[in-house]
């Protein structure tokens, strides 16, 4: 909700005490970037964004918030894909000029940082202590570690490494009133009663604002095995994924599923796409293997696994990338998909999970559905199938208006998430609720859970000042 223009000056005043000119921020033509998602989710509006620049300015902002009864929405990079930081007349609290990495120790293989730190700027830092921050998604350039927790991000490296949570040791969080929690302990081992650190995680803004964090680092990878395979059907995704594992270890670091009309948007679109194999088929993966050792092991394993599948009729044809030009090649088909796929006359996204091994029968059942609901209509199911995590995203039949596609979102939403319900999934996997979701949370979000949601929310935040309207 907007604040009255009495509030708004009331509060400015007072931060004017408290941050310098240039961190408060007025003008339209700067806060209208942070007024729109990427995805088309929302138009929102703010009368002021604010960019601290320690913990304590945001406490003092969280504090005075509080007792104006002014709402705030905490914003990273932007680029969440469920609207969960665009305001709706609230105040946007920007974290992004909180960006210093605080602590980086290698033999406890941790790393403290703001919140605001850019998630490129954690994984370099790490690299530069010859460790790994795993976490890898497409946005890595722009989003937050902030972000990245708050949404409980997945990405392409989940298999191996597990999503945000797994990663994080511990957090710094300035609560709905002004206070400070610091748990922001490096250990590994902490039974001291609650988890209350997990409440934050996935949050997507609406429990605190987290101002920094303690995350878990890795070995360094020094060599990786990518590769692009055709299975027969999609039943063999289950069936490859086990071969795989039983060949590769805990090497196998990524598994994602490529459609024959993800290659399709990949070279009609993409930048310079050559199709990794001679032959065009249904159903492909891309398989990644990382390993802390310079050496051919992951090569010669990813080898004996793609043979053994191909001699067992589940991969038809593969090929594993013998040079960096050929590797990029093949995460290129990947990322084009996300950037081009609405160029098919529009698409209704659905980022959903289902058990791994009901990921065939999901998928068939999902398209047979659709195909009765409309002819024609081209879901383009693709991503981290390792995870159980589709993006079972949906364009329209060929020529079919843009216009009356977006009129049939709902319907189609409906008919995907009841799938999904059934297959005992989640209708939200890696990307959160936000404003897209809340029905879904209404239909099919466990009611016991949803009210102690609900009943935590108000005792965490009783003036609802933080992220109002997002989730519920
Ligand atoms: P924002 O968009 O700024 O905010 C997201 C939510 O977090 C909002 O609710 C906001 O209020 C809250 N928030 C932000 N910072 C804080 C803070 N410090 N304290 C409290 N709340 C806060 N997501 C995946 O999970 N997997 C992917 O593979 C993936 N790929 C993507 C690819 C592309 C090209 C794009 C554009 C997005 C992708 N995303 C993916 C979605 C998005 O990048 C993630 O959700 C990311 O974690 C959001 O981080 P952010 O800093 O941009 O957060
Ligand atoms: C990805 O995996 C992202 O690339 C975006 O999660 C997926 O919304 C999408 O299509
Ligand atoms: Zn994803």
């Amino acid at each position: 909700m907007q604040p009255s223009d009495k509030q708004l000056n009331i509060l400015i005043k007072k931060i004017k005490e408290l941050l310098n000119e240039r961190d408060i921020v007025q003008d339209q033509d700067i806060i209208a970037p942070h007024l729109l998602d990427w995805v088309g989710y929302a138009k929102g509006s703010s009368p002021l964004m604010l960019t601290p620049r320690s913990t304590d300015q945001v406490a003092k902002i969280v504090e005075i918030c509080s007792n104006e009864n002014i709402s705030i929405v905490p914003q990273g990079g932007n680029t969440g894909s469920v609207a969960s930081g665009i305001p709706n007349g609230e105040v946007i609290l920007s974290l992004t000029k909180m960006n210093s990495i605080r602590n980086l120790n290698p033999d406890d293989y941790t790393i403290t940082v703001d919140a605001g730190c850019i998630l490129n700027q954690v994984q370099e830092a790490a690299d530069n202590a010859s460790r790994l921050f795993p976490l890898s998604i497409g946005s890595e350039g722009s989003c937050t570690i902030g972000g990245n927790i708050s949404t409980n991000a997945g990405g392409i490296s989940v298999l191996k490494y597990g999503n945000m949570r797994d990663l994080v040791l511990g957090i710094e969080v300035v609560l709905p009133n002004g206070s400070i929690l610091n748990s922001l302990k490096r250990l590994r081992k902490d039974n001291t009663g609650y988890a209350i650190k997990h409440l934050f995680m996935g949050a997507e803004g609406t429990l605190g604002i987290i101002t920094a964090a303690s995350l878990r680092l890795f070995p360094k990878i020094e060599n990786k095995a990518t590769a692009f395979a055709s299975i027969a059907d999609l039943s063999c995704t289950t069936k490859l994924l086990e071969n795989l594992r039983y060949f590769t270890g805990d090497l196998l670091t990524s598994y994602e599923l490529i459609p024959d009309i993800g290659l399709e948007i990949a070279t009609a679109f993409g930048d310079n796409i050559t199709e990794p194999l001679s032959e065009r088929n249904k159903w492909n993966v891309i398989i990644e293997l990382s390993d802390t050792k310079n050496d051919n092991k992951a090569y010669n394993l990813l080898e004996d696994a793609l043979q053994n599948s191909i001699e067992k009729g589940i991969v038809i044809d593969a090929v594993i990338a013998n040079s960096i030009s050929q590797t990029n090649n093949i995460w290129k088909i990947r990322k084009a998909i996300v950037e081009n796929q609405p160029k098919l006359g529009g698409e209704i996204k659905h980022d959903v999970s289902v058990p791994i091994s009901s990921v065939p029968d999901f998928i068939n059942a999902a398209g047979e559905k659709l195909g009765k609901y409309l002819p024609n209509i081209r879901p383009v199911p693709y991503g981290h199938i390792g995870d159980g995590n589709i993006h079972y995203n949906v364009c329209p039949p060929i020529g079919f208006p843009e216009n009356e596609f977006k009129e049939r979102a709902n319907a189609i939403r409906d008919i995907v998430y009841k799938i999904v319900n059934d297959f005992g999934g989640s209708f939200a996997a890696e990307h959160g609720v936000g404003i897209v979701k809340k029905n879904q949370m209404i239909q099919y979000k466990d009611q016991v859970e949803l009210q102690l949601m609900k009943d935590l929310k108000r005792f965490m935040d009783p003036k609802n000042i933080l992220n109002p309207g997002k989730i519920f």
